[in-house]
């Protein structure tokens, strides 16, 4: 291979983007060797196996893959913006809209969720960490590692292009030649080893490190959303796991898996890519689903409507979502009884939809609401998401699904399940729980403004083109012509995303502002209506081992009762223990870098590279196995005397 292969060349975009690169790392190491910041780095957050700290580190991770996916939607609703556009050519465009749908779903909508999960869970059932704490660290930097394994591509190499379907005989060798596709299996591969061993992680954790009394029936609605989410994701994620390891099979060995020639069959990827892909969406559903729960019941101070109803509802919406697949591919030929049978299962899943959201509108019914901005984001969430539902059940059947597929009418439909669910959720989850993990607020009249400008911009953007996909206008096309008509609303739409686009940086400049000027607390219960044990450690940023006594509970929202009652929230030091904690490792971080290199390996089919990387990823295994470390205790003094800065 020679180096102008190696590195992407002949694109002003792409050079500058390798300058933006270069220099954005030059000045980080700058940053960390002037201000000696290395030991830091490594000692508090590289090595960490706090859930916490894992926790803000996966929303960065995603925060920026936020950023890089937004800038890729961008450039393509600058392209489409006018007819005829000469802005990308079509293989840049379907570069980017494959980078796009990857990164968004997978580096950033799922980490952003595990990262609130992370945060927020185990402290919600009053536990000192996860019940993994090394194995949460070993799936935050798999993850990590896979998201800039993918990311690289466009620079080096070439980015993947054949849609985050990669369907199959689209991305196989003959069509998709050169290392984009390797990058697409092997980031997602690498980074799906970590959301796997998250779902057990949690699963586990939510299961057997309950406070006690905290029945499963007395769990947060949050906690419930999570739970269901880690079980789909043990299902569904080995699945991606197996066709992954198939298709790089295909690739890199001559294998016929899902070839057109040698027996090979082209649907078996489709099946397999689906069986685990609906179920993904909700894998990023729920947990918004459950985070509205609780922003809505604590802003409308009153307990959550038809609370069994609520779980039960997830509970069936996780079932189904293994056996609506293939309406996918209602026009790939199945046939109509088998169309027709997945036509029913699949608007079977707006029934428990619908009972969530008829919950959360009584829930609100008579409440003394407060219209704090996470509070904005959940009002905003329940008007667009019904807009996504209800499309969702119009594409649902499947003889009309042969006007609506691979049109704008689909595009429409899942940004406003995804951005009016999954990211709206995800804004009103950091919003409201930010003060529990840096002690103070987003400032709130900034925040107003994000969501308007998001919450505006959104519609401008998406409402459109379901009249552009009605009219006729298909997905992933670089370009239309003038005569077609549909200039004008694509131009509208174009307004839109850039609108998205200033809320975000609003977004970003709120974190900076908040930093600088927003007021320090020392309560624990920052909103002063919290409900569940989050809102119980004495202070605003709970200590490494979460709560000095692990709490008892004695019904559902425990934080209320604690206020109503006045009890005393501080704990009594008589109970105060010795806490049992575990080490810090650097493990984790090493076994991924050698992941890096294994995945880079395969990427470009230098196999030598591949195999030191993978032995590299076996001696930290042995490793960890060696390590006797048993961890720490945390004395009753300093206990006390963290207890006592902080209440
Ligand atoms: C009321 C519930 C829903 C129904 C009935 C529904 C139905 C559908 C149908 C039938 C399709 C395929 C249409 C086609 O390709 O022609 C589809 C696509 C899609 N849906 Fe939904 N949906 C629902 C909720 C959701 C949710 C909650 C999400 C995610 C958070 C979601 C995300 C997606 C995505 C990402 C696609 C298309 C992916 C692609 O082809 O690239 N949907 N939906
Ligand atoms: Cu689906």
């Amino acid at each position: 291979m020679k180096w102008d292969e190696f590195f992407v060349t002949g694109d002003p975009l792409i050079y500058g983007a390798d300058v933006s690169i270069g220099l954005t790392v030059i000045g980080l190491l700058f940053y960390l060797t002037y201000f000696k910041k290395w030991q830091w780095l490594w000692k508090e957050w590289l090595t960490t196996v706090d859930h916490k700290k894992l926790g803000i580190m996966y929303i960065a991770s995603a925060v920026l893959m936020l950023f890089r996916g937004g800038v890729d939607a961008l450039l393509m609703r600058t392209q489409l913006a006018v007819p005829d556009a000469k802005f990308l050519d079509a293989q840049h465009y379907n570069e980017i809209f494959t980078t796009h749908g990857t990164i968004m779903i997978i580096f950033m909508a799922m980490p952003f969720l595990i990262g609130l999960i992370n945060v927020v869970i185990p402290l919600q059932i009053g536990a000192r960490d996860v019940a993994f704490p090394y194995l949460n660290a070993v799936s935050f930097w798999t993850f990590f590692i896979g998201a800039m394994l993918f990311n690289i591509s466009f620079v080096i190499g070439g980015s993947p292009s054949a849609g985050w379907t990669a369907y199959m005989p689209l991305a196989g060798n003959e069509l998709s030649p050169g290392p984009g596709q390797n990058y697409y299996l092997l980031g997602l591969q690498i980074a799906g080893i970590g959301t796997l061993l998250t779902g057990i992680n949690f699963l586990v954790t939510i299961l057997k490190m309950r406070a006690p009394g905290m029945t499963l029936f007395r769990m947060p609605m949050f906690t419930w959303s999570a739970l269901i989410t880690m079980v789909i994701i043990v299902f569904a994620f080995p699945i991606l796991t197996v066709a992954l390891a198939l298709m790089t099979f295909d690739r890199l060995f001559g294998a016929h898996f899902f070839t057109l020639q040698g027996a090979g069959m082209d649907m078996l990827w489709a099946n397999l890519f689906w069986l685990w892909g609906h179920p993904e969406v909700y894998i990023v559903i729920l947990p918004a689903f459950g985070m509205f729960s609780e922003i809505i019941s604590t802003f409308a101070r009153k307990v959550l409507f038809g609370y069994k109803a609520m779980v039960w509802a997830m509970v069936l919406i996780a079932a189904y979502s293994f056996l609506v697949w293939v309406h996918h591919f209602f026009t790939m030929g199945s046939g109509a009884a088998v169309n027709t049978a997945f036509s029913i299962s699949t608007m079977l899943i707006g029934i428990p939809t619908g009972i969530k959201i008829f919950n959360w509108l009584f829930t609100m019914y008579k409440g003394k609401i407060s219209f704090t901005t996470p509070m904005l984001w959940a009002l905003g969430f329940i008007v667009n998401f019904v807009v996504g539902g209800v499309t969702g059940v119009m594409l649902a059947m499947a003889a009309a699904d042969y006007q609506y597929h691979n049109t704008y009418f689909l595009v429409s439909h899942f940004h406003y399940v995804l951005i009016a669910g999954t990211v709206f959720g995800c804004f009103a989850g950091l919003v409201f729980w930010y003060p529990k993990m840096f002690g103070y607020k987003l400032n709130e009249r900034i925040g107003k403004w994000v969501f308007w400008l998001f919450m505006i911009g959104f519609n401008v953007c998406f409402f459109p083109q379901y009249f552009l996909g009605l009219d006729g206008m298909p997905r992933r096309v670089y370009t239309y012509s003038a005569a077609s008509g549909w200039g004008d609303l694509n131009m509208v739409s174009t307004v839109g995303a850039f609108l998205m686009g200033i809320g975000f940086l609003a977004l970003v400049y709120n974190i900076y502002y908040s930093f600088r000027y927003s007021e320090r607390e020392n309560t624990g219960d920052s909103w002063g209506l919290g409900r569940t044990l989050e809102w119980a450690t004495t202070s605003a940023v709970p200590p490494h081992y979460n709560f000095a006594v692990t709490p008892t509970v004695e019904g559902l929202d425990p934080v209320v009762a604690i206020r109503n009652d006045k009890k005393e929230v501080t704990p009594k030091l008589a109970d105060i223990k010795p806490i049992h904690m575990p080490d810090n490792s650097g493990v984790p971080f090493v076994m991924a870098s050698f992941f890096f290199v294994a995945g880079f390996g395969l990427v470009f089919e230098w196999y030598w590279m591949g195999i030191v990387g993978l032995i590299g990823v076996f001696i930290t295994l042995i490793i960890r196995s060696f390590d006797k470390n048993e961890g720490y205790y945390v004395s009753v003094d300093e206990i006390k005397e963290t207890e006592r800065i902080t209440v």
